[in-house]
């Protein structure tokens, strides 16, 4: 069954690529993702410009909270652009940078209209000042699955760092089926957020997280 996977056990990382046939890319893929970010190539990238819309709808999905995104949301990249589709948690990171962990990523998953790419865009959280926008989400994680709640006003765009210096690499889905069809931008910037809100997502979801896998013939760009 389609969503039997886990992040521990007889269904987590390591099984994905035998539970289902879909899920071949989970095991044999060779552009998989997450990657500990390392050994960055400073290049000239296009510049992220981003209009997001406040709204949307908050669910718990048994995988993560997840926020399905208002309509008409935008990410481009350089002339290519991309929708935002939805953001969702993870704890801790999948990411890391030069091997170190950080308590919280959040993933903007965006659609590029003509062609399904992905385009997602990480942001890592440590604990500081309190951030509102993941406050107010945090105030109304659905504690159930399948529980999915609307959400007034919460502006997405309250989640990124004040810069939008990236790293880009191609990539996968970080769970199954590990499609390689993701560009991902990860921030450079962590943003703060009250450790007492991560205590909110962390007391559903305390480890939903892939483990990083090898870089192989990729390269990671800085911008
Ligand atoms: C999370 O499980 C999301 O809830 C999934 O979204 C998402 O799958 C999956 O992560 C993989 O996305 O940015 N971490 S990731 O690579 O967006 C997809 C849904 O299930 C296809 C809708
Ligand atoms: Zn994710």
């Amino acid at each position: 069954e389609a969503e039997h996977w886990s992040y521990e056990g007889e269904a987590g990382p390591e099984h994905w690529g035998s539970l289902s046939n879909e899920n071949s890319a989970c095991s044999a893929g060779s552009q998989q993702s997450p990657l500990d970010i390392r050994g960055a190539i400073k290049a000239d990238i296009p510049g992220l410009a981003l209009n997001w819309k406040s709204g949307g709808a908050i669910l718990n999905n048994g995988h993560t909270i997840q926020v399905k995104a208002a309509p008409g949301g935008t990410l481009r990249r350089g002339d290519k652009p991309y929708e935002l589709v939805q953001y969702h948690f993870h704890a801790p990171s999948e990411h890391l940078v030069e091997g170190h962990r950080f308590p919280m990523e959040v993933h903007f998953v965006h659609k590029h209209a003509e062609t399904g790419a992905l385009g997602v865009l990480g942001v890592f959280f440590v604990p500081g000042a309190a951030n509102t926008t993941f406050a107010s989400l945090a105030a109304t994680f659905p504690q159930k699955t399948g529980e999915q709640t609307a959400l007034p006003n919460v502006d997405p765009s309250g989640l990124l760092p004040t810069s939008l210096r990236y790293w880009a690499y191609e990539g996968s889905l970080t769970t199954p089926p590990c499609s390689e069809i993701v560009d991902w931008m990860i921030a450079q910037d962590p943003i703060e957020v009250d450790a007492a809100d991560i205590d909110r997502f962390t007391a559903l979801y305390s480890m939903n997280a892939r483990p990083a896998l090898v870089a192989n013939r990729r390269y990671i760009l800085a911008s």
